[in-house]
């Protein structure tokens, strides 16, 4: 099955998507998410220009080998732009393959080890009362384990916390990523979050008791020590997980935060191959692995990373927010079905729009996800819908500190 066409289609339904479209000379489609927030258009390049040349003619079903094809012949490795392009036309080969063979991709990927995929919720609150309130709407909606962000008293805009107006008064409901010309700066104090965190976990646990799991995303944004104390602070709180509580491209650090505190730890969401991890799973510095299947080289590269953390027990936590599109979403979905050491998936829905241009079959039932049982990944995009939003420039925020120090977001 030869591949005769790579379309890449750059749509921007409430917020910017980047999807492959491969096609086969047997009418067989496939799709692969490249979606990279704030900075789209350059894997839209990297796959237009650069590899879709490349893929005409090849094989379809020789999916490692095309893997390790564009990873080498590229000759500039890793790194964000070239990790989501591999990604995309990899995926995309996995859909064709799925549904050449009439299966959904994870009987593919070795068949279920469960029924259903668990899955957070993000609850955010300006205050304890907002906060509660997000966390029984999403306890109603059928979550089962809540993401906890709220506002940090003396900081005007923090990270993930919906409903609050950010410098340019927009709302953070659903994406962090602002249509504006430029990054929109915001403020931060790590000593002011540090006093405060505490104390709105200990509100959460009295409210809603000790059985329920949660977690928090400390967004890349405590020194190492720091990341220890907060550790501690939350031991009494029995987190599920504190995610990305210092930047981790100097691996060597979580091993500070590890002798401080028995809080697990979930790191990944900026990294893009199993490299970045190899000292956070050799020496159990983390718990969770929380790479997205769209920025870390696919499937292929997917499976790779989780059996190397599986033989230290460390389980996943596939980064799943708006930005990662329904393709990419529901490729995350077939690997967790199918893996061994399954962890917990994020799940942050969509907006309606997004949903008009990607037509899914995924599931969420009482708290679990599940893939669906089409053929391939079980996702479709209306490629009419998608021409009806043009990409739109958008950018992330970012920080500075009080003294002007640019910080991380
Ligand atoms: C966040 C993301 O969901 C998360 O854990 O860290 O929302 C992140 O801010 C965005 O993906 C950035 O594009
Ligand atoms: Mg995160």
């Amino acid at each position: 099955m030869k591949i005769v066409a790579a379309d890449i289609i750059v749509s921007s339904p409430d917020r910017n998507f980047v999807t492959l479209k491969i096609t086969t000379d047997e009418g067989i489609t496939g799709l692969g998410d490249a979606t990279l927030n704030g900075r789209e258009l350059s894997v839209a390049s990297y796959l237009r220009d650069h590899v879709a040349p490349l893929l005409m003619g090849r094989d379809a079903h020789r999916i490692e080998d095309t893997w390790q094809f564009l990873y080498r012949s590229a000759y500039w490795r890793r790194g964000p732009v070239t990790m989501a392009a591999i990604a995309a036309v990899d995926v995309a080969l996995w859909d064709i393959l799925a549904k050449a063979a009439g299966m959904p991709l994870y009987q593919l990927l070795g068949g279920a080890s469960r029924t259903g995929i668990m899955a957070y919720g993000h609850a955010s609150g300006r205050d304890l009362p907002e906060l509660f309130d997000s966390i029984r709407q999403h306890l109603d909606e059928g979550f089962r384990s809540i993401r906890v962000q709220t506002s940090v008293p003396g900081i005007n805009a923090v990270y993930g916390v919906a409903a609050q107006p950010s410098s340019t008064g927009q709302r953070y409901d659903y994406e962090p990523a602002q249509r504006t010309p430029l990054p929109a700066e915001e403020d931060w104090d790590t000593r002011a979050y540090l006093r405060h965190l505490p104390s709105v976990f200990e509100a959460v646990r009295n409210e809603f008791g000790p059985e329920l799991p949660l977690l928090h995303d400390g967004h890349h944004r405590m020194t190492p020590i720091q990341a220890a104390k907060l550790g501690k602070a939350l031991e009494p709180y029995d987190l599920f997980w504190l995610e990305d509580c210092t930047p981790a491209e100097n691996q060597e650090a979580l091993r500070l935060v590890r002798q401080h505190t028995t809080t697990p730890l979930a790191i990944g969401e900026v990294f893009n191959t199993v490299w970045d991890y190899q000292t956070l799973i050799r020496e159990q510095l983390i718990d969770y692995v929380r790479s997205a299947v769209t920025h870390t080289g696919g499937i292929t590269a997917m499976r790779k990373l989780l059996d190397f953390a599986a033989q230290y027990q460390i389980k996943s936590g596939i980064h799943g927010p708006t930005d990662i599109s329904p393709v990419g979403m529901a490729a995350a979905l077939h690997l967790d079905l199918a893996i061994h050491n399954f962890g917990i998936q994020e799940y942050m829905k969509h907006t309606p729009l997004a949903n008009e241009v990607f037509r899914q079959s995924f599931t969420f039932t009482d708290g679990y996800l599940h893939p669906g049982d089409q053929p391939g990944l079980g996702v479709e995009l209306d490629e009419e819908a998608a021409a009806r939003f043009p990409y739109e420039p958008a950018y992330l925020p970012f920080n500075r500190l009080k003294d002007g120090t640019v910080h991380d977001w």
